[in-house]
């Protein structure tokens, strides 16, 4: 048994919430009905708990026409690539890279570097004057993803340029925009060094001055190297390989020591195709954790670093065993992604095909849902050991909210952990729910229906509803509140405890995203306003207005659900509950379908 105890009523250390980011590659994904269906799915984790998205090689989607210095740009696919993220509430943490129509050849070639400057420019100027200067300035701009691996062609020498030519073509915008990298793959790369130096001490290739600035600075450390075996994935690895570029950093360059740290692609395992199937189960959600958490203690708490985001490279579309948040189920192979990938813009931009598929959430993204919760203060706990872990949260508005975690670096480990959590609370009255994600989950049950190729309609909204955090309770709390949990190995809770308040507010809806699942029938991807408190939602829908109603899911801390419609339409309630069971609702009118039709 073991004991813990949390003052929340006691002083707190600011929480930055730093994991809320996700990527995936190539970026014309988004022009396709599957991403916008994933977008929509990832931009319901609640608290903005998926916030940056970076893809690769957006500059792929720019159509160029080079004649000798002078150079054209058809920015459309680019425009509807970026709008999609923007319009489902991310921000970009936006990679310069992709070569617009293979116009530019040489960045060791002053020529080049000054065309792709003023090219930078014209990029900028254009997201700025779409998205409003304001809203970029909240975005990410970083250089070519990975340049100490085969995909950067252009040497050492050419990326120093490349990133001087980026910093100056963003200047010439706005100074005040960020720009950092490198983005590098390789531990201490040859690659990782020589940009450290050049922006402590270089000269910028396109303005004759002192090094180029530097925003954040970006490298990609993961849990295990590629394999197709199960190799268990070195958690604190992780941080020991980040701490030898801060430690690098802070001895040779320590004019650059406070700058914010980023490890964009910090993902279990190196691999995003291959497939392990513990990526569909609570294992990949309680290591997530853990490693977030390690990331807090070691690197934010204990070594002082100013840690700026760290993101799980798991954006892209693939099956329950990908990396990947949603278990797509269609006939398309995605295979497209990395090292081979040149866009084919002539087949982009056509009218699609219309496709039929369906998704269902995985535990990467169930934990980034719960997470999202968490508050922006850090509350003192008592010691816990090396498997459990703790990470206690209060909101500015005094809601609580607390991660618990049974997780050890050992993909068949099983067991579990009894305790007798302690928490002493403000005065007042408080109500407290618990969620849960342990074992296989919607996977295990895909499993126990014979692991169907196309699941039924009514098998896929099975798998849906369990998908999500499982309710495992609650009640009222006075004080004091103490609970005896057993959280299984591996596992993540989530506590939630709030202060008596209003009844939350209204869940409008914010979008309905049409597509055609997999059986050929109907679906509609509902987001809605997430309310104000906590909140847990519940979907019912009817043929009509007045019923009878038919829950679809209830308890989801989402705030966005995937609905079964019928072509000709049907009525659809959200509820919106607080904890302590005030309620308010939203009735929505699925239209049939032959009135939407473009
Ligand atoms: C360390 C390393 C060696 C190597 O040969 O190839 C790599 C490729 C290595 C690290 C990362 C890498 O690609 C990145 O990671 C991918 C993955 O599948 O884990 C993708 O998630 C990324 O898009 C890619 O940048």
């Amino acid at each position: 048994m073991t004991s813990i105890q949390i003052d929340a009523a006691g002083p707190s250390k600011p929480f930055k919430r730093f994991w809320r980011a996700s990527g995936f590659s190539p970026g014309e994904l988004l022009l396709t009905p599957e991403m916008r269906a994933t977008l929509a799915i990832v931009s319901g984790a609640p608290g903005h708990g998926v916030e940056f998205l970076r893809p690769h090689f957006m500059l792929e989607l720019v159509r160029a026409s080079r004649h000798g210095q002078r150079i054209t740009y058809d920015w459309t696919l680019l425009d509807k690539a970026m709008d999609t993220m923007v319009e489902f509430g991310f921000r970009p943490f936006f990679e310069i890279m992709g070569n617009p129509s293979g116009v530019f050849t040489c960045f060791t070639e002053k020529d080049d570097i000054l065309l792709w400057r003023d090219f930078v420019t014209a990029l900028v100027e254009r997201f700025v004057s779409r998205y409003g200067a304001e809203e970029v300035k909240k975005w990410y701009f970083e250089t070519w993803n990975e340049p100490d691996l085969p995909w950067w062609q252009h040497g050492e020498r050419g990326f120093l340029n490349y990133y001087d030519a980026c910093v100056a073509g963003i200047d010439a915008v706005d100074p005040g925009l960020r720009i950092g990298g490198p983005g590098t793959a390789r531990t201490m790369s040859d690659m990782f060094k020589a940009f450290i130096a050049h922006c402590d001490s270089g000269v910028s290739a396109v303005s004759g001055d002192g090094p180029p600035r530097l925003d954040f600075i970006s490298i990609h450390e993961k849990g295990v190297q590629q394999h197709l075996e199960e190799l268990t994935p070195d958690s604190l690895g992780i941080c020991q390989r980040e701490m030898l570029a801060v430690e690098h950093i802070r001895q040779h360059h320590p004019r650059l020591a406070h700058v914010p740290i980023v490890n964009n692609e910090c993902d279990p395992q190196v691999g995003w195709r291959d497939t392990h199937s513990w990526n569909a189960t609570s294992y990949v959600a309680a290591l997530m954790a853990r490693i977030i958490d390690q990331h807090q203690k070691l690197m934010v708490d204990d070594a002082g670093v100013d840690y700026e985001l760290l993101a799980n490279d798991n954006g892209f579309i693939g099956t329950w065993g990908h990396r990947t948040q949603l278990a797509y189920f269609g006939s398309k192979v995605y295979t497209k992604a990395q090292h081979e990938f040149v866009t084919d813009q002539s087949a982009l931009g056509t009218e699609p095909v219309e496709s039929r598929f369906s998704m269902v959430k995985k535990p990467s993204q169930a934990v980034m849902d719960m997470m999202g919760l968490l508050g922006e203060e850090r509350l003192a706990y008592s010691p816990v050991g090396d498997r459990l872990g703790v990470i206690p949260t209060r909101h500015s508005d005094g809601r609580i909210a607390i991660l618990l975690y049974n997780s050890v670096d050992r993909i068949r480990a099983s067991g579990e952990e009894a305790v007798h959590l302690d928490l002493a609370l403000p005065p007042g009255q408080y109500s407290y729910a618990l969620h849960a994600l342990s074992g296989d989950l919607a996977f295990g049950a895909w499993e126990s229906m014979g692991a169907p190729a196309e699941p039924s309609d009514e098998q896929l909204a099975r798998l849906r509803v369990l998908g999500e955090p499982l309710a495992m309770g609650g009640g009222r709390a006075d004080g004091r509140l103490q609970l005896d949990l057993i959280l299984e190995l591996p596992s993540v809770h989530l506590l939630l405890i709030a202060p008596k308040s209003g009844a939350p507010t209204r869940p409008e809806v914010r979008f309905a995203e049409e597509c055609r699942g997999l059986n050929g029938h109907r679906q509609v991807i509902l987001g809605w306003a997430p309310a104000e408190g906590f909140a847990r939602y519940s979907l019912a829908k009817a043929t009509s207005p007045a019923g009878p109603f038919t829950p679809v899911s209830s308890h989801i801390l989402a705030h966005v659900a995937q609905v079964d419609v019928p072509d000709d339409g049907c009525t659809i309630v959200i509820t919106a509950e607080s904890l302590d069971g005030q309620r308010s609702q939203e009735t929505w009118q699925a239209l049939p379908i032959s009135s939407i039709k473009r």
